[in-house]
């Protein structure tokens, strides 16, 4: 069972991102479950049904979606004991690391029989529109969740100047140069397809403490 988590801060676009990649992976045929790890309300129009204690709704014939309720390990074990998706989309809170959610996530496989946790690229969402304060208020998580992502998207594109996207990807490469950088905007569903091309071929490592502190070693000189 594949994880697909969509990171990063408060109001980068996230929930929009995510349905709209979502709609694109239930039309290819994959039953996907989606996460959402925050307190505001998932915007789609849908029919709610309580099972198992989970907020669940039901998108179409492929798609469900909860809220969480409990913790997250127990929470993917539920689903995949009661819905069996192929792909779960997780949208942590804005505040989420990456790395951290990815050893939440392999913990859930000692609940569950016979089933591998296998991670999707991570996806980290950039709101270029609002570089200049991801970079001076709330530098240091940003920064934790570019370094530790697989693929970078630069979103908000239909709205931002030239001058933004390009700091924004100067900005991530500074931090992450193994990324790839993607650009485009969840509101006009622009190259959404491209991140959903990648989730479904392509994989992430697993959780690895010593690679975490390798990489911190690297960036921060040791000092981190
Ligand atoms: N211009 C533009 N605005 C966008 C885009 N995607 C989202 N927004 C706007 O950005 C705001 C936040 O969008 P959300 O999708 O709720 O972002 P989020 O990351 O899920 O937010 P939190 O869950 O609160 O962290 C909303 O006002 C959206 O309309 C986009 O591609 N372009
Ligand atoms: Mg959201």
């Amino acid at each position: 069972m594949k994880i697909a988590q969509v990171a990063g801060f408060l109001g980068s676009g996230k929930t929009t991102f995510l349905i709209e990649l979502v709609k694109i992976l239930v039309d290819r045929g994959h039953r996907i479950a989606i996460i959402v790890n925050d307190v505001g309300e998932i915007n789609v129009d849908v029919r709610i049904v309580e099972m198992y204690g989970l907020k669940a709704k039901e998108i179409s014939g492929g798609c469900i979606c909860c809220q969480i309720a409990g913790n997250f390990a127990n929470t993917i074990a539920i689903l995949q004991k009661t819905f069996g998706p192929d792909i779960i989309v997780v949208e942590p809170s804005g505040v989420a690391i990456p790395w951290g959610l990815k050893r939440a996530a392999e913990y859930s496989e000692e609940e569950m029989e016979g089933e591998t946790i296998v991670h999707a690229p991570v996806v980290t969402l950039v709101d270029s529109l609002r570089i200049d304060e991801l970079m001076n208020a709330v530098r240091r998580l940003v920064e934790t969740q570019i370094r530790e992502a697989d693929v970078i998207f630069i979103n908000k594109v239909d709205s931002a100047s030239k001058e933004k996207v390009d700091l924004s990807v100067q900005f991530a490469k500074s931090i992450n140069p193994r990324a790839e950088i993607m650009f485009g905007s969840g509101k006009n569903n622009q190259g959404v397809k491209e991140v959903a091309d990648l989730i479904e071929t392509r994989t992430s490592p697993r959780y690895d403490e010593s690679y975490e502190k390798e990489i911190l070693k690297k960036d921060y000189g040791g000092k981190g």
